[in-house]
């Protein structure tokens, strides 16, 4: 068999620890799909449309650490590369893949089929540079080795995406072998003098200060510090909040975890003791204005040491082209036999109220959000991924307590609703041993439902809470108006049209805590297939966080332009 440029990046996808690929066919990409389904232990996983099968690579990236779409030129890219946009914006080395013309046609005068009717095809080129860390174009089979190792070494390292296009006619043409993984997984080290001055700088950042806090955020994974940074916390002794966007970065069963700190919206006594301490050592976050609570809450000035994967600033000073991991264990080691600094982890302890249990609603009284909520909050198990859309599905799961090993996904930085649908297919494709719970808006389910059939295709017994508020209540909050509201759908029942004649999904709509609870019972007996629990409440009924938290972003988008 000869081998070939299709092979080469199959193999290569391989041994980056890839088992799936997603793909939605097209005639710029067959041949290559043909090559792709040629390599040992790397399934094709089939989407409904490209922007899906974009957000699925994104899901998977989330639980595998990488992932890659492979779709066709223009008419499915084109669709794809906003889900590319979200995996930059959430920092998920995902991998587009485009077909594209024939070699001989490019620069050739050639109008062709699915391009704007140009005889210029690298506009999706161009927009794809925008859009990842490396974009490559491989018209030849000698070029297709090196550019192909350049795109995947750059998204692993800067743990973004990137963007392979291959002419369709190069595909199938011979290559030589990938040589060992290790020539496109090695990084370069810290440079071991800047790691001393950045240590020495946090250091005595935090000698300095008799009440420091930590704040995870919410790059933390892809810096790949979440096992670093509990041994920092270990060595410091102090409180340890993290940023609503990195629910679940920390384990909330640590004893130093104190809740999720997001200004006016935090949880219970985080936002006191992250005001009360001197001194705040923020682990790869994002301040953005959601996580600022529309600039309300953005932690700088000189009490505040920023930690970021490859750049630390603090005490005035910056380094750069540091790892975090390395600046951790640096600062890990300086702190042995050092006493602890718990002040703010034992003043947490004394303020904080303890929160009562929320009691169960009359079983037959018409649902609302607190019993949907508890509910599902029974349903966390050690192996449970929770991955919540955008409204107030957010604020729901950021209010929920994990057991340890419980995971969230959230896509707060692109916050583009109907993700968690095709990013709960991607993420069941890559976790199949976990208990897999989506939280979704009616609103937002209704841009992405058909993925659900692909669920239903591949047996994948997902539960999904599908919030039918009638509308985008989020918004609701922030600004109303007529387009806030929507077409209702008969949610459950769209469960029998994605079974057709082979499929086990489930669809029960609850209007009752007690509905509700025979629904959940059914999720977890189905093991063949997704359940959908409609899950009925009225408009405004939302957390409070979304209120106040909505109140202060509509303050800060309403800010009139400044005078000339
Ligand atoms: C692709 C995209 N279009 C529009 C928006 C604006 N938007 C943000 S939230 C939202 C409504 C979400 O409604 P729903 O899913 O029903 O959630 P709820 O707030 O009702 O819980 C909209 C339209 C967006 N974030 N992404
Ligand atoms: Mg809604």
């Amino acid at each position: 068999m000869t081998y070939t440029v299709g092979h080469y990046l199959g193999e290569r996808l391989a041994q980056i620890g890839l088992k799936d690929h997603f793909a939605v066919a097209g005639d710029y990409n067959l041949v290559l799909l043909d090559q792709l389904l040629e390599i040992d232990g790397l399934r094709q996983v089939y989407c409904c449309n490209e922007l899906n099968c974009g957000f699925s690579a994104e899901g998977y990236a989330r639980a595998n650490g990488a992932g890659a779409a492979v779709v066709t030129f223009s008419v499915g890219a084109l669709s794809a590369l906003n889900a590319i946009g979200g995996a930059y914006a959430e920092n998920l080395p995902v991998i587009l893949i485009s077909g594209a013309p024939n070699s001989n046609d490019h620069g050739s005068g050639h109008i062709l089929h699915h391009t704007i009717g140009t005889p210029d095809y690298s506009y999706q080129l161009e927009i794809a540079k925008r859009l990842t860390c490396a974009a490559v174009s491989i018209t030849s089979a000698e070029d297709a080795p090196v550019l192909i190792d350049h795109a995947i070494r750059t998204a692993l390292r800067e743990k973004k995406p990137a963007y392979i296009e291959i002419a369709c006619n190069v595909a199938p043409m011979p290559c030589p072998r990938p040589g060992p993984v290790g020539a496109i997984l090695a990084d370069a080290p810290s440079d071991p003098e800047t790691l001393k001055l950045a240590v020495d700088e946090l250091a005595s950042f935090i000698a300095a200060r008799k009440k420091p806090i930590m704040l995870v955020g919410s790059r933390l994974r892809a810096a790949g510090c979440e096992d670093a940074a509990i041994r920092l916390a270990d060595a410091l002794g102090c409180a340890v909040t993290t940023m609503a966007a990195a629910k679940s970065f920390f384990p909330e069963d640590h004893p130093a975890y104190a809740g999720t700190y997001w200004g006016d919206v935090s949880s219970p006594g985080a936002q006191q003791i992250f005001d009360w301490a001197d001194g705040v050592l923020c682990l790869a976050p994002v301040f953005n204005d959601y996580s600022t609570v529309g600039w309300t809450a953005w932690p700088k000035g000189d009490n505040v040491a920023l930690m970021d994967a490859r750049h630390i600033a603090a005490g005035g000073k910056a380094f750069d082209g540091v790892h975090l991991r390395d600046v951790i264990e640096g600062l890990i080691d300086r702190l042995k036999g050092q006493p602890k600094k718990d002040a703010t982890l034992v003043e947490y302890h004394r303020i904080k109220t303890p929160e009562a249990p929320v009691a169960a609603a009359e079983p037959n009284a018409p649902l609302v959000r607190a019993e949907m909520a508890r509910q599902i909050q029974g349903l966390l198990t050690s192996d449970t991924s929770v991955i919540a859309e955008t409204g107030d599905s957010w604020f729901n799961a950021i209010q929920m307590k994990l057991p340890h090993g419980a995971r969230v996904e959230l896509e707060m930085q692109w916050g583009h609703i109907g993700w968690s649908v095709p990013a709960t297919f991607g993420y069941a494709v890559a976790a199949p041993e976990r208990r897999i719970i989506a939280m979704i808006g009616d609103g937002s389910f209704q841009l992405t439902a058909q993925e659900v059939a692909q669920m239903v295709r591949l047996k994948l017994p997902v539960i999904i809470f599908l919030v039918n508020n009638r509308g985008y209540t989020i918004e609701v909050q922030i600004h109303d108006g007529p387009y806030n509201n929507i077409k209702n759908w008969d949610y459950a029942g769209l469960m029998s049209v994605f079974n057709a004649e082979d499929g086990h999904g489930k669809g029960f709509r609850a209007t009752t805590g007690a509905e509700m609870e025979k629904a959940i019972a059914a999720a977890v007996a189905n093991r063949e297939g997704p359940t959908l629990i409609e899950c009925v409440i009225d408009r405004d009924d939302c957390t409070s966080d979304l209120i106040s938290w909505g109140r202060r972003v509509a303050t800060a988008n309403a800010r009139p332009p400044a005078a000339r």
